[in-house]
């Protein structure tokens, strides 16, 4: 894609014809990418062969980042009220804000709410900004809707917020168990990994625990569609089934921790048969599942946000961490728990301390030492003296006007906060709101006073430290479009502009310096957490700064391998701690469990994958899994639409009926917004119930009322300009081509449905042909806008059921020549063009239609479909889908 570089202050990015190494802006995987720029400038990107997180892998949403650098939605001037400003006076504006408002209200009355997706050296300009000089700990982050139930269920264990493994565990180990995680969709690359390890060594063993079905069940050997909510029963009733079958390592147990018994104890009061009532799984079933850990020295339980986003989020985390101490099988090759972290920097951001309840460097708030100690290298007095509100009650405050200055950045919590519309109107209220983003318009943009406008990946440069703490550089290769500035120059500009002293550094690599000196100076002789080696690198240094693990002690260049390794932990006596954890009771409530989450090809609220037409083909609207028979008791129609009611809203999405989900609960993604559609966004329906020790909300456990959304008309188009979706009941847009598809309905279908079409089509007279089709009952019509020169300039089809069009074809035939008018008036291709079907493989374009026909003409195996078709050639996360094609299919094979 093309950008133009006319207002670049700093250069014109990279040159044409060059290759820069950066790493990816989606998933705490941090593949390594290779970013090349064409003769004109136009950016590729490929993955880094020599890169230790993927080694020249990469997955959909990775491979399509190119795709998603257009300039056309991006916020590129300060706006202050909407009209544009500059750089000074928006910037003094916000300095005289923010010190007015803690000269009234003191300083817990301004906050900032920022995101794993900032760089480090970002992240750690907004803490020491926040914590050290306004003096408040009012700075929390996205990480806590994330991570925060896995950091503090290691510092439980470990008296650190350390991930002891490497992903090399997850390739030497025999079993490998998969808690909440749906790491083929999720981190795609490392599943491949592991995926390409159990090809290597069939022996190899894969576990999923999900209560769903899903694309990592699909390619696992053994699926724990455990109850919603029993991972703690799961756990405890393992620990008791070590320790009855002498699988306990009692060396370890007796010289390295600390509260087994207590553990045990409770444990027991679970056993097997307490686990299998809760689970739903059979005993003998569990117990085999158990017996298989008992024997697996090389063992690696992975978790993610099944595990973290829970009410007892931190209990599940250390109920996973007392097997590993009990077997002693932390800090070994292939023996290790592991928290699989979201977000590219979401490592990143727990070591500047960015969460409410942390200090920089791993510091504590209730360590005086640690307080002592930063203070004085800040050159600081009024260092924050206790922890600050986490993200729920931080929004609380901002709701009821102790918090009346608020700066957001790299995160849109209007839509990925649970209790959105409480969250949307608290930011509406607020007296004075700044957020700092790279997109023009965002649901959380709808509340700003003021707007900063932020580089971008690609344009911006710094450090993101990836799930297996490997710390790698994102770097520019991108002009700086128009005004825009890197997050950490907005921070210190805030910083210098309220008369604070120690914020005038002349680039990243300077902030990272301080941050390498501020680990030592904190927890030399005391913690894990040091990056002393990287203290002194200067210039040239950083920006050649090859991929390393921390660790990185001063005197050493090196970095570490796995933790742990000398069985010693950081708590005051360097013993691990078990935590005793008791399952909490299932609610009693009536309605189905809504579980949240997430699809392959797209990425939170969609402001950058919601750009590439490849990666919105794979699923393109909101959508409600739902069983067969919770569906039949509810009257919902597959393809129908469903309302999702709680006390605190409701959605409108539409029916996904199949037994991949079991009866009981529901699954929706988190992705839809107020702008990709009507009423699509699911965090409005979501309790904000939170872990009380983590503080992180349960966003997989509301119990909410789900029933059949009755319409009188359904819709789809492909638009070459996207309509407004405010006006339907129902709709959903997403882009095609070089243009739109949108799905819609509503409770009334208009008299006149050819000013609807063209309404929606914006059609205007005398532009070239509207055709149109109806049936004579009058319930199906067809709009078909051919321009003046032949093409097909939009189309449009409505019927009282959901509509049964070809939606690759409609979206193929935008923009080209409209040759037969009567196929696309019906909307499925002639006799004589093949149907690509739904999208499967995103890397290659290929669709379920061309995956059948492979399959009909002899392919009998995933392989046999990529080498025919390219399906699934490239990064890999689309092999169970074509494995569930070629399944369906081969029933109807003659042999
Ligand atoms: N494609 C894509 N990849 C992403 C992201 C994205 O937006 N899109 N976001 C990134 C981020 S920030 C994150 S945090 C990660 C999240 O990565 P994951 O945690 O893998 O993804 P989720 O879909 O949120 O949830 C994982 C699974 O938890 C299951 N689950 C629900 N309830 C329970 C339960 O009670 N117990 C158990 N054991 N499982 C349960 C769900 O069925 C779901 O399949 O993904 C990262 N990668
Ligand atoms: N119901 C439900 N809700 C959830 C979850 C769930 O599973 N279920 N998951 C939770 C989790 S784990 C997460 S991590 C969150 C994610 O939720 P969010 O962080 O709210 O989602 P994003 O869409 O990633 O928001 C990032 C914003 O930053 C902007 N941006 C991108 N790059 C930059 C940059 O370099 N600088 C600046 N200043 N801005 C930038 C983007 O345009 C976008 O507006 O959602 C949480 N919410
Ligand atoms: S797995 Fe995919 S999204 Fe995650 S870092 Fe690698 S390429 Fe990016
Ligand atoms: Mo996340």
């Amino acid at each position: 894609m093309k950008r133009d570089a006319t207002t670049d202050p700093s250069g014109a990015g990279a040159p044409a014809g060059s290759v820069t190494r950066t790493t990816c802006a989606y998933c705490g995987v941090g593949c390594g990418i290779l970013a090349r720029r064409g003769p004109d400038g136009t950016p590729t990107v490929a993955g880094d062969p020599d890169h230790p997180a993927n080694f020249g892998r990469l997955c959909a949403k990775g491979a399509a980042l190119a795709e998603t650098l257009s300039l056309d939605d991006r916020l590129l001037e300060p706006r202050i009220a909407g009209r544009p400003a500059g750089w000074d006076e928006a910037l003094d504006l916000v300095a005289r804000r923010f010190s007015e408002t803690i000269a009234e209200h003191g300083p817990d009355a301004v906050a900032f709410y920022v995101s794993g997706q900032l760089l480090t050296e970002d992240y750690y300009v907004a803490n020491k900004l926040m914590k050290g000089f306004v003096g408040s700990a009012n700075i929390d982050t996205n990480s806590r809707l994330c991570m925060a139930s896995a950091v503090a269920g290691h510092k439980r264990a470990f008296g650190t917020d350390t991930v002891p493994g490497t992903y090399e565990d997850f390739e030497l180990a025999d079993l490998v168990v998969l808690v909440g995680s749906n790491l083929a969709w999720c981190h795609p690359v490392l599943h491949q990994r592991l995926m390409a390890a159990k090809a290597a060594r069939p022996e190899m063993t894969v576990v999923v625990v999900d209560p769903r079905r899903t694309a990592t069940t699909d390619a696992a050997d053994v699926h724990l569609a455990i109850r919603p909510g029993s991972d703690v029963a799961l756990f405890a009733g393992l620990l008791a089934f070590l320790a009855e079958t002498g699988a306990v390592d009692r060396g370890f147990v007796e010289g390295h921790t600390a509260g087994f018994r207590e553990a045990l104890t409770a444990a027991r009061a679970v056993g097997l048969a307490g686990a299998a009532a809760a689970t739903g799984i059979a005993e003998a079933e569990l117990a085999r599942f158990y017996a298989l850990v008992a024997r697996t020295a090389r063992t690696v339980t992975a978790f993610s946000m099944g595990v973290n986003q829970a009410e007892d989020g931190t209990d599940r985390v250390n109920a996973i961490l007392n097997v590993h101490l009990a077997t002693g099988r932390i800090g070994r090759p292939g023996a290790t728990a592991f928290s699989i972290t979201g977000q590219p920097n979401a490592m990143g951001g727990r070591e500047v301390g960015g969460l409410a309840n942390q200090l920089a460097a791993h510091g504590e708030f209730d360590d005086p030492e640690d307080r002592a100690r930063l203070a004085r290298f800040w050159g600081t007095d009024r260092l924050a003296e206790r922890p600050g509100p986490k993200a729920v009650d931080l929004f609380r405050a901002v709701e009821d006007g102790r918090i009346r200055a608020l700066l957001i950045m790299a995160t849109n919590p209007a839509v990925s906060m649970p209790d959105a519309d409480r969250v949307k109107a608290a930011i509406a209220a607020c007296p004075f709101v700044v957020v700092a983003d790279v997109t023009a318009e965002t649901d959380t943009a709808d509340g700003a006073d003021v707007l900063l406008p932020a580089l971008g990946w690609g344009e911006k440069d710094g450090t993101v430290t990836n799930s297996e703490r490997r710390i790698s550089r994102q770097r520019a290769f991108l002009p700086a479009p128009g005004a825009a500035r890197p997050d950490w120059w907005i921070l210190a500009e805030i910083g210098r502009r309220m008369g604070f002293p120690g914020f005038d550094w002349d680039g990243p690599a300077a902030i990272f310096r301080e941050h390498a000196a501020l680990t030592e100076a904190l927890n030399a002789g005391r913690r894990d957490l040091r990056l002393g080696g990287l203290a002194d690198l200067d210039r040239a240094g950083y920006d050649g700064l090859e991929p390393v693990r921390w660790p990185v002690p001063a005197g050493t260049r090196e970095g570490a391998d796995r933790m742990f390794a000398d069985g010693r932990a950081f708590t005051p006596d360097r013993r691990f701690r078990f935590v005793p954890t008791v399952p909490i009771p299932r609610r009693a409530e009536p309605g189905l469990v809504l579980a949240t989450g997430r699809v392959r090809d797209h990425w939170h609220t969609m402001t950058r994958t919601g750009k590439s037409a490849r990666l919105s083909q794979h699923i393109a609207e909101p959508y409600c899994e739902i069983h067969p028979r919770d569906a039949a008791l509810r009257a919902i129609p597959a393809a129908g639409l469903v309302e999702i009611a709680t006390e605190y809203g409701s959605a409108v999405v539409r029916a996904l009926v199949t037994p991949r989900v079991p009866a009981g609960s529901v699954f929706v993604p988190m992705h839809w917004t107020g702008r990709s559609s009507s009423r699509g966004r699911i965090d409005a329906v979501v309790a904000p119930r939170v872990d009380p020790v983590s503080g992180q909300p349960a966003l997989k456990a509301t119990v909410a009322d789900v029933r059949a959304f009755a319409v009188a008309w359904y819709g789809f188009a492909v638009t070459p300009a996207r309509p407004d979706l405010a006006g339907f009941d129902y709709a959903a847009s997403a882009r095609a081509g070089e243009g739109w598809r949108i799905e819609m309905a509503g409770k009334i279908l208009p008299s006149d449905v050819a000013s609807l079409a063209s309404a929606c089509l914006a059609w205007q007279d005398g532009a070239g042909t509207l055709h149109a089709v109806s049936d004579p009952g009058g319930g199906r019509h067809g709009f078909l806008a051919v321009t003046a020169d032949g093409r097909v300039g939009g189309a449009m089809w409505i019927a009282r059921d959901p509509v049964a069009v070809s939606r690759r074809f409609a979206v193929e035939a935008l923009g080209a020549p409209a040759a037969d008018v009567a196929a696309l008036l019906a909307g499925r291709p002639g006799a004589a063009v093949a149907d690509g079907g739904a999208l499967v493989c995103s890397c290659l374009g290929v669709g379920a239609g061309t995956i059948a026909a492979a399959v009909r003409g002899g392919c009998r195996d995933v392989a046999a479909v990529t080498a025919r078709t390219g399906a699934g050639g490239n990064c890999g996360s689309c092999r169970s889908e074509i494995r569930r094609i070629v399944d369906d299919a081969s029933t109807e094979i003659p042999a």
